[in-house]
């Protein structure tokens, strides 16, 4: 697949403000992960939302926080949102201009001390064919994890995080 370019204001993908190890973020946000050792896990999910389809596009964002409150590692395999025509696990990296791109990545681990962040600038859901949704509407979905499985969620609709 090849990657998409940033264009401005196309969504909430900028680049992260953080200097000191963001190569390193971005370096790990596309690295493929690989699969981790059958067990029971809970995960539990909190800060969804899904940002409005911007004037006219069929293309948003959503976010999530992750966390394992049992076992030790897990992969995020995929997700799901209802409507939606597909939906991708998405990270941004350097291109050799100096660009941020972003583009399709693996599957995404999950440790104990290591929680998921899927926020904006970083790790996001990129939502393809959504029916237009505005702000105060919400959004089911399902997160599928190697050992957790599916796990259902809803994404509030907002312009910007959650506090
Ligand atoms: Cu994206």
């Amino acid at each position: 697949m090849l990657p998409i370019t940033l264009a401005a204001g196309l969504l909430a993908c900028s680049p992260s403000s953080d200097e000191m190890s963001a190569e390193a973020e971005l370096a790990a946000q596309i690295a493929p992960q690989g699969p981790v050792a059958e067990q029971a896990v809970e995960i539990i999910v909190s800060d969804l939302w899904l940002r409005p389809h911007l004037g006219g596009r069929t293309v948003t964002a959503a976010y999530f926080q992750a966390e394992l409150a049992e076992g030790d590692a897990d992969l995020l395999l995929s997700a799901r949102i209802e409507g939606a025509e597909r939906v991708e696990l998405h990270g941004h990296f350097m291109d050799d201009a100096g660009v941020m791109q972003m583009r399709e990545v693996g599957a995404r681990l999950i440790e104990d001390d290591a929680p998921l962040a899927f926020v904006p600038g970083g790790l996001h859901l990129m939502v393809f064919g959504l029916e237009t949704v505005s702000e105060g509407q919400t959004v089911e979905g399902v997160l599928v994890f190697q050992n957790g499985g599916d796990i259902p969620v809803t994404f509030n609709v907002q312009a910007s995080a959650p506090l």
